[in-house]
Protein backbone atom coordinates (compact mmCIF):
# COMPACT_ATOMS: atom_id res chain seq x y z
CA UNK A 1 0.00 0.00 0.00
CA UNK A 2 1.61 3.39 -1.03
CA UNK A 3 3.09 4.89 2.29
CA UNK A 4 0.65 8.26 1.73
CA UNK A 5 -2.31 6.15 1.56
CA UNK A 6 -1.51 3.62 4.49
CA UNK A 7 -0.73 6.40 7.01
CA UNK A 8 -3.73 8.09 6.10
CA UNK A 9 -5.63 5.10 7.09
CA UNK A 10 -3.84 5.05 10.88
CA UNK A 11 -5.02 8.64 11.26
CA UNK A 12 -1.76 9.58 11.30
CA UNK A 13 -0.20 13.04 10.75
CA UNK A 14 3.57 11.96 8.87
CA UNK A 15 4.93 16.09 8.53
CA UNK A 16 4.08 17.50 12.25
CA UNK A 17 4.13 16.26 15.49
CA UNK A 18 2.00 18.48 17.96
CA UNK A 19 4.97 20.38 19.83
CA UNK A 20 3.23 22.81 22.26
CA UNK A 21 6.49 24.76 22.71
CA UNK A 22 9.01 24.12 25.91
CA UNK A 23 6.72 25.92 28.17
CA UNK A 24 3.92 23.89 27.89
CA UNK A 25 6.27 20.58 27.08
CA UNK A 26 8.01 21.47 30.91
CA UNK A 27 5.72 23.68 32.53
CA UNK A 28 6.33 21.61 35.76
CA UNK A 29 10.14 22.70 35.83
CA UNK A 30 9.10 26.57 35.01
CA UNK A 31 8.65 29.29 37.52
CA UNK A 32 4.91 29.51 35.48
CA UNK A 33 1.38 29.37 36.85
CA UNK A 34 -2.06 28.63 34.94
CA UNK A 35 -2.45 32.77 34.70
CA UNK A 36 0.85 33.17 32.41
CA UNK A 37 -0.06 34.31 29.50
CA UNK A 38 1.99 31.98 27.57
CA UNK A 39 3.73 33.95 24.55
CA UNK A 40 5.42 31.23 22.17
CA UNK A 41 6.48 30.33 18.79
CA UNK A 42 6.79 26.59 19.85
CA UNK A 43 10.26 27.03 19.77
CA UNK A 44 12.71 23.81 21.48
CA UNK A 45 12.41 20.18 20.50
CA UNK A 46 15.53 20.98 18.38
CA UNK A 47 17.41 17.84 17.06
CA UNK A 48 20.58 16.33 18.35
CA UNK A 49 22.12 15.64 15.23
CA UNK A 50 25.00 13.13 15.27
CA UNK A 51 28.01 14.34 13.84
CA UNK A 52 29.91 11.65 12.00
CA UNK A 53 32.69 13.39 10.78
CA UNK A 54 33.45 15.39 13.62
CA UNK A 55 33.47 11.68 15.81
CA UNK A 56 35.95 10.05 13.24
CA UNK A 57 38.41 12.94 13.56
CA UNK A 58 38.82 12.24 17.34
CA UNK A 59 38.25 8.66 16.67
CA UNK A 60 38.72 6.10 19.55
CA UNK A 61 34.69 5.66 19.72
CA UNK A 62 33.66 9.02 20.65
CA UNK A 63 30.56 10.13 19.88
CA UNK A 64 29.82 13.61 18.68
CA UNK A 65 26.18 15.18 18.39
CA UNK A 66 25.05 18.44 17.58
CA UNK A 67 22.36 20.06 19.58
CA UNK A 68 21.29 22.03 16.29
CA UNK A 69 19.50 25.40 18.67
CA UNK A 70 19.73 27.26 15.12
CA UNK A 71 16.29 25.58 14.09
CA UNK A 72 14.41 27.17 16.64
CA UNK A 73 11.77 29.62 15.43
CA UNK A 74 13.97 33.04 14.84
CA UNK A 75 16.72 30.97 14.27
CA UNK A 76 18.97 30.83 17.44
CA UNK A 77 18.56 29.04 20.81
CA UNK A 78 17.48 32.67 22.54
CA UNK A 79 13.70 31.79 21.62
CA UNK A 80 14.35 29.33 24.49
CA UNK A 81 14.72 32.19 27.06
CA UNK A 82 12.91 34.70 25.48
CA UNK A 83 9.55 33.06 25.76
CA UNK A 84 10.04 33.12 29.37
CA UNK A 85 11.00 36.56 29.59
CA UNK A 86 8.76 37.71 27.55
CA UNK A 87 5.41 35.55 29.03
CA UNK A 88 6.51 36.64 32.47
CA UNK A 89 6.50 40.33 30.85
CA UNK A 90 3.23 40.32 29.74
CA UNK A 91 2.31 38.39 32.83
CA UNK A 92 3.26 41.75 34.69
CA UNK A 93 1.43 44.10 32.76
CA UNK A 94 4.33 45.05 31.32
CA UNK A 95 4.31 47.00 27.71
CA UNK A 96 7.49 47.38 26.34
CA UNK A 97 10.53 45.19 26.64
CA UNK A 98 14.36 45.99 25.97
CA UNK A 99 17.40 44.47 25.33
CA UNK A 100 21.17 44.94 23.74
CA UNK A 101 22.27 42.48 21.66
CA UNK A 102 24.98 41.20 19.62
CA UNK A 103 22.02 40.33 16.96
CA UNK A 104 20.44 37.13 17.82
CA UNK A 105 18.26 38.56 21.10
CA UNK A 106 17.61 41.49 19.44
CA UNK A 107 15.54 38.98 17.06
CA UNK A 108 14.06 36.76 19.39
CA UNK A 109 12.90 40.15 21.64
CA UNK A 110 11.25 41.59 18.60
CA UNK A 111 9.32 38.33 17.65
CA UNK A 112 8.37 37.46 20.43
CA UNK A 113 7.85 41.17 22.53
CA UNK A 114 5.61 41.67 18.64
CA UNK A 115 3.82 38.30 19.29
CA UNK A 116 3.02 39.56 22.81
CA UNK A 117 1.17 42.75 21.76
CA UNK A 118 4.46 44.49 23.36
CA UNK A 119 6.94 47.15 22.19
CA UNK A 120 10.64 46.03 21.22
CA UNK A 121 13.60 48.26 21.48
CA UNK A 122 17.07 46.75 20.66
CA UNK A 123 20.21 48.38 21.03
CA UNK A 124 22.72 46.97 18.95
CA UNK A 125 26.76 48.04 18.20
CA UNK A 126 26.68 49.81 14.89
CA UNK A 127 28.42 48.24 11.81
CA UNK A 128 28.60 44.99 14.05
CA UNK A 129 25.51 42.94 13.32
CA UNK A 130 25.18 40.21 10.87
CA UNK A 131 22.87 40.73 8.61
CA UNK A 132 20.16 38.15 8.80
CA UNK A 133 19.79 38.93 12.61
CA UNK A 134 19.24 43.28 11.60
CA UNK A 135 16.90 41.96 8.84
CA UNK A 136 14.68 39.98 11.78
CA UNK A 137 14.62 42.83 13.77
CA UNK A 138 13.45 45.06 11.69
CA UNK A 139 10.76 42.98 10.06
CA UNK A 140 9.30 41.68 13.36
CA UNK A 141 8.81 45.22 13.93
CA UNK A 142 11.77 46.25 16.98
CA UNK A 143 12.72 49.64 17.32
CA UNK A 144 16.52 49.13 16.49
CA UNK A 145 19.09 52.05 17.78
CA UNK A 146 22.42 51.73 16.52
CA UNK A 147 25.09 52.77 18.82
CA UNK A 148 28.63 53.81 18.22
CA UNK A 149 30.06 51.50 20.71
CA UNK A 150 30.16 47.91 21.21
CA UNK A 151 27.62 45.16 23.06
CA UNK A 152 28.95 45.80 26.17
CA UNK A 153 28.46 49.63 26.37
CA UNK A 154 24.87 48.86 25.02
CA UNK A 155 24.11 46.73 27.62
CA UNK A 156 25.20 49.09 30.50
CA UNK A 157 22.88 51.57 28.55
CA UNK A 158 20.23 49.43 28.71
CA UNK A 159 20.58 48.37 32.50
CA UNK A 160 20.32 51.90 33.07
CA UNK A 161 17.76 52.69 31.19
CA UNK A 162 15.52 49.85 32.56
CA UNK A 163 16.16 50.97 36.27
CA UNK A 164 15.08 54.57 35.08
CA UNK A 165 12.11 53.88 33.21
CA UNK A 166 8.79 51.66 33.03
CA UNK A 167 10.35 48.90 30.54
CA UNK A 168 11.64 45.55 31.13
CA UNK A 169 15.20 44.32 30.68
CA UNK A 170 15.26 41.41 28.83
CA UNK A 171 18.51 40.56 28.45
CA UNK A 172 20.41 37.06 30.12
CA UNK A 173 20.34 39.08 33.76
CA UNK A 174 16.58 38.57 33.85
CA UNK A 175 16.37 35.53 35.63
CA UNK A 176 13.32 33.84 33.43
CA UNK A 177 15.61 33.98 30.21
CA UNK A 178 17.51 31.38 31.81
CA UNK A 179 14.92 29.29 33.20
CA UNK A 180 13.83 28.95 29.43
CA UNK A 181 17.24 28.18 28.14
CA UNK A 182 18.04 25.34 30.83
CA UNK A 183 15.34 23.45 28.61
CA UNK A 184 18.01 22.44 26.29
CA UNK A 185 19.60 20.59 29.16
CA UNK A 186 16.20 18.25 29.28
CA UNK A 187 16.00 17.98 25.64
CA UNK A 188 19.33 16.45 25.72
CA UNK A 189 19.00 14.51 28.59
CA UNK A 190 15.78 13.28 27.01
CA UNK A 191 17.31 12.20 23.69
CA UNK A 192 20.59 10.31 24.98
CA UNK A 193 18.68 8.79 28.03
CA UNK A 194 21.50 10.49 30.27
CA UNK A 195 24.32 13.55 30.38
CA UNK A 196 26.76 13.60 27.70
CA UNK A 197 30.31 13.18 29.42
CA UNK A 198 30.99 17.07 27.80
CA UNK A 199 29.16 19.67 27.20
CA UNK A 200 30.98 21.48 24.31
CA UNK A 201 29.24 25.32 24.40
CA UNK A 202 30.25 29.02 22.84
CA UNK A 203 30.53 31.86 25.77
CA UNK A 204 29.65 35.59 25.35
CA UNK A 205 28.23 36.52 28.34
CA UNK A 206 27.63 33.27 29.66
CA UNK A 207 24.29 32.81 30.29
CA UNK A 208 23.33 29.52 27.71
CA UNK A 209 26.26 27.52 29.83
CA UNK A 210 24.84 28.69 32.58
CA UNK A 211 21.32 27.39 32.09
CA UNK A 212 22.48 24.25 30.72
CA UNK A 213 24.64 23.34 34.28
CA UNK A 214 21.31 24.28 35.26
CA UNK A 215 19.25 22.05 33.77
CA UNK A 216 21.38 19.19 33.96
CA UNK A 217 21.24 19.39 37.64
CA UNK A 218 17.86 19.67 38.21
CA UNK A 219 17.40 16.83 35.99
CA UNK A 220 20.11 14.73 37.95
CA UNK A 221 18.20 15.86 41.18
CA UNK A 222 14.99 14.37 39.91
CA UNK A 223 16.67 11.04 38.84
CA UNK A 224 16.53 11.56 34.93
CA UNK A 225 20.14 11.28 34.95
CA UNK A 226 23.04 9.99 37.07
CA UNK A 227 25.91 11.86 35.59
CA UNK A 228 26.58 15.36 35.16
CA UNK A 229 28.67 16.23 32.30
CA UNK A 230 32.79 18.27 32.42
CA UNK A 231 31.33 21.95 30.69
CA UNK A 232 33.25 23.26 28.10
CA UNK A 233 33.15 26.65 27.39
CA UNK A 234 35.03 28.26 24.36
CA UNK A 235 35.38 32.10 23.89
CA UNK A 236 36.56 33.74 20.37
CA UNK A 237 40.29 34.65 21.42
CA UNK A 238 40.04 38.05 20.30
CA UNK A 239 36.88 38.18 22.88
CA UNK A 240 38.22 35.60 26.06
CA UNK A 241 37.30 37.51 29.35
CA UNK A 242 36.70 34.24 30.71
CA UNK A 243 39.27 32.54 29.78
CA UNK A 244 42.18 35.52 30.20
CA UNK A 245 40.11 36.07 33.65
CA UNK A 246 39.42 39.84 33.08
CA UNK A 247 37.41 42.19 30.81
CA UNK A 248 38.72 42.80 27.26
CA UNK A 249 38.07 46.68 26.84
CA UNK A 250 38.34 46.36 22.87
CA UNK A 251 36.77 42.67 21.88
CA UNK A 252 36.69 41.09 18.45
CA UNK A 253 36.01 38.54 16.63
CA UNK A 254 34.43 37.51 13.21
CA UNK A 255 31.88 36.00 15.66
CA UNK A 256 30.04 38.67 15.82
CA UNK A 257 27.53 37.00 18.09
CA UNK A 258 30.32 36.81 20.77
CA UNK A 259 32.36 39.50 20.47
CA UNK A 260 31.74 40.18 24.11
CA UNK A 261 34.22 41.83 26.33
CA UNK A 262 32.30 42.10 29.67
CA UNK A 263 30.06 39.13 30.60
CA UNK A 264 27.03 39.79 32.96
CA UNK A 265 27.22 35.85 33.74
CA UNK A 266 30.56 35.86 34.70
CA UNK A 267 30.57 35.14 38.15
CA UNK A 268 27.90 32.17 37.29
CA UNK A 269 30.18 30.96 34.65
CA UNK A 270 33.37 30.49 37.10
CA UNK A 271 31.08 28.83 39.49
CA UNK A 272 29.87 26.19 36.31
CA UNK A 273 33.95 25.87 35.37
CA UNK A 274 34.50 24.69 39.18
CA UNK A 275 31.34 22.89 39.70
CA UNK A 276 31.52 20.85 36.62
CA UNK A 277 35.12 20.49 36.88
CA UNK A 278 35.19 21.80 33.34
CA UNK A 279 37.26 24.40 31.21
CA UNK A 280 37.53 27.64 29.53
CA UNK A 281 39.18 28.25 26.17
CA UNK A 282 40.01 30.55 23.47
CA UNK A 283 39.68 29.65 19.83
CA UNK A 284 40.76 31.65 17.54
CA UNK A 285 38.94 33.20 13.75
CA UNK A 286 40.91 30.59 11.98
CA UNK A 287 40.02 27.58 13.84
CA UNK A 288 36.44 28.86 14.15
CA UNK A 289 35.99 28.98 10.19
CA UNK A 290 37.75 25.80 9.76
CA UNK A 291 35.08 23.88 12.43
CA UNK A 292 32.18 26.29 10.42
CA UNK A 293 33.76 25.27 7.01
CA UNK A 294 33.76 21.10 8.05
CA UNK A 295 30.07 21.32 10.04
CA UNK A 296 28.91 22.89 6.57
CA UNK A 297 30.19 20.88 3.93
CA UNK A 298 31.03 17.44 5.93
CA UNK A 299 28.23 17.33 8.06
CA UNK A 300 25.74 19.31 5.96
CA UNK A 301 25.06 21.63 9.24
CA UNK A 302 25.20 25.30 8.88
CA UNK A 303 25.63 27.13 11.53
CA UNK A 304 26.24 30.89 12.66
CA UNK A 305 30.28 31.19 13.00
CA UNK A 306 29.96 31.80 16.44
CA UNK A 307 28.38 28.42 17.39
CA UNK A 308 31.48 26.61 15.86
CA UNK A 309 33.43 27.38 18.35
CA UNK A 310 32.02 24.70 20.39
CA UNK A 311 33.56 22.14 17.63
CA UNK A 312 36.87 24.02 17.26
CA UNK A 313 36.96 24.00 20.83
CA UNK A 314 36.57 20.50 20.53
CA UNK A 315 38.57 19.59 18.26
CA UNK A 316 41.55 22.05 20.10
CA UNK A 317 40.87 19.47 23.08
CA UNK A 318 39.75 16.32 21.40
CA UNK A 319 43.01 14.22 22.68
CA UNK A 320 41.54 14.79 26.24
CA UNK A 321 38.32 13.85 25.56
CA UNK A 322 38.03 9.72 27.37
CA UNK A 323 37.48 6.68 24.44
CA UNK A 324 34.15 6.16 24.01
CA UNK A 325 32.71 9.58 25.75
CA UNK A 326 29.50 11.24 24.18
CA UNK A 327 30.05 14.79 23.36
CA UNK A 328 27.46 17.61 23.05
CA UNK A 329 28.22 20.33 20.81
CA UNK A 330 25.81 23.06 20.63
CA UNK A 331 25.24 25.01 17.60
CA UNK A 332 23.77 28.43 19.10
CA UNK A 333 22.60 29.76 15.52
CA UNK A 334 21.78 29.03 12.52
CA UNK A 335 24.30 29.93 9.80
CA UNK A 336 21.26 31.43 7.58
CA UNK A 337 21.97 34.84 10.09
CA UNK A 338 25.07 35.66 8.55
CA UNK A 339 25.24 34.81 5.01
CA UNK A 340 28.02 37.32 4.43
CA UNK A 341 30.23 35.40 6.55
CA UNK A 342 29.73 32.07 4.25
CA UNK A 343 29.95 33.70 1.07
CA UNK A 344 33.58 34.99 2.22
CA UNK A 345 34.91 31.79 3.58
CA UNK A 346 33.86 28.53 1.61
CA UNK A 347 36.37 26.37 -0.70
CA UNK A 348 33.41 26.02 -3.05
CA UNK A 349 33.72 26.03 -6.47
CA UNK A 350 32.19 28.70 -7.69
CA UNK A 351 31.38 29.50 -11.53
CA UNK A 352 30.24 32.78 -12.47
CA UNK A 353 29.67 34.78 -15.74
CA UNK A 354 29.26 31.56 -17.93
CA UNK A 355 27.58 31.42 -21.09
CA UNK A 356 24.11 30.00 -20.80
CA UNK A 357 25.22 27.22 -23.38
CA UNK A 358 25.34 23.43 -22.33
CA UNK A 359 28.65 23.52 -23.42
CA UNK A 360 30.14 25.54 -21.87
CA UNK A 361 28.64 24.24 -18.51
CA UNK A 362 29.64 20.73 -19.23
CA UNK A 363 32.97 22.26 -19.47
CA UNK A 364 33.58 23.95 -16.54
CA UNK A 365 32.24 20.59 -15.05
CA UNK A 366 35.21 18.96 -16.61
CA UNK A 367 33.54 17.29 -19.14
C1 LIG B 1 24.88 32.32 18.20
O1 LIG B 1 22.35 38.10 20.93
O2 LIG B 1 24.72 37.92 23.43
O3 LIG B 1 27.17 32.95 26.47
O4 LIG B 1 23.06 39.67 22.23
O5 LIG B 1 24.15 34.68 19.53
O6 LIG B 1 24.68 32.95 26.62
O7 LIG B 1 25.89 34.96 25.84
C2 LIG B 1 24.34 36.35 21.72
C3 LIG B 1 25.11 35.33 22.22
C4 LIG B 1 26.51 32.01 21.45
C5 LIG B 1 26.70 33.33 23.49
N1 LIG B 1 26.09 31.76 20.21
O8 LIG B 1 25.75 32.96 24.45
C6 LIG B 1 23.11 38.51 21.82
C7 LIG B 1 24.11 37.60 22.40
C8 LIG B 1 25.31 32.65 19.58
C9 LIG B 1 24.93 33.84 20.20
C10 LIG B 1 26.17 33.16 22.12
C11 LIG B 1 25.40 34.12 21.50
P1 LIG B 1 25.86 33.48 25.93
Amino acid sequence: MPLLRSLRRLGSRPTHQDWPGLIEAYRRWLPVSASTPVVTLHEGATPLIPAKAVSERIGRGVKVFLKYDGLNPTGSFKDRGMTMAISKAKEAGSEAVICASTGNTSAAAAAYARRGGMRAFVLIPDGYVAQGKLAQALLYGAEVIAIQGNFDRALAIVQEVANKYPITLVNSVNPYRLQGQKTAAFEVVDALGESPDWLCIPVGNAGNISAYWMGFNEYKAAGHCRNLPRMMGFQAAGSAPLVLGHTVEQPDTIATAIRIGNPVNRDNALRVRSESNGDFMAVTDAEIIAAYKLLGSEEGVFCEPASAASVAGLLKRSHEVPDRATVVCVLTGNGLKDPGTAIEHNDARFHTGLAAETDSVARVMGF
